[in-house]
């Protein structure tokens, strides 16, 4: 099995990467935005109370995302492995993964970390919130609150990996392409 973390700033690309590198290397795609934008979508309890943090750009409680990780690991036992995109988020939520994945004997193998300047990340999103009806990417003052919790939050689950030697910092700037060849030559150095 062979488990992977994107990681990265809001906007960095993560959810874009995905979709390409969960075809190239047929993983299964687990990205906690999209889980909640469904949960959200289809108007049940847990995504009203998640939308109430999103819509203010700020992160949904722990028990929350880890709770829909584990249903999500759960219901995919034959997998090939795993690719996490947008999470762990926070410290409680790295360690809560660790131990799902002690269970099924299978830790992750690498993190890559997409490097975006702040003022790219911002015109990105602002681009995707023209189009994307994300009520969390049309507003320049949701968006620097996203990149604050980032900060604040989220930062130091790199720092958690690194303990591990496990995070390679990826530069997130550049073509589509050019960026997934990058993370793909990571991939492809390691055994899988
Ligand atoms: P997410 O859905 O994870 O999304 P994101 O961080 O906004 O974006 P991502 O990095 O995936 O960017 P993308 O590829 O789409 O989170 C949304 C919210 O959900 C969070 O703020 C939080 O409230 C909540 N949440 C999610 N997970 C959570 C967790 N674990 N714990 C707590 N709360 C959680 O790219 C962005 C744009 O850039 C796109 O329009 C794309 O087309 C463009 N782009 C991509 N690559 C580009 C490139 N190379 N050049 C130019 N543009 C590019």
């Amino acid at each position: 099995m062979f488990n992977l973390i994107l990681f990265g700033p809001p906007g960095s690309g993560k959810g874009t990467q995905s979709e390409k590198l969960i075809s190239r290397y047929g993983l299964k795609h687990l990205s906690t935005g999209d889980l909640l934008r469904h949960e959200i979508s289809h108007q049940t309890e847990l995504g009203r109370e998640a939308q109430n943090f999103m819509d203010k750009g700020q992160l949904v409680p722990d028990e929350v995302v880890i709770g829909m990780i584990s249903s999500a690991l759960d219901e995919n036992p034959g997998a090939k492995g795993f690719l996490f995109d947008g999470f762990p988020r926070t410290q409680e939520q790295a360690i809560a993964l660790d131990k799902l994945l002690k269970l099924k004997k299978a830790p992750i193998a690498v993190m890559l970390a997409l490097d975006v300047s702040e003022e790219e990340l911002i015109k990105r999103l602002l681009k995707r919130g023209e189009t994307s009806g994300r009520s969390d990417d049309d507003n320049e003052q949701v968006i620097r609150a996203r990149i604050n919790e980032y900060r604040n939050k989220t930062a130091v689950v790199a720092d958690h990996y690194k303990k591990f030697d496990k995070v390679v910092m990826v530069k997130g700037e550049g073509t589509i392409e050019e960026i997934f060849e990058r993370l793909c030559n990571e991939i492809d150095k390691r055994d899988k």
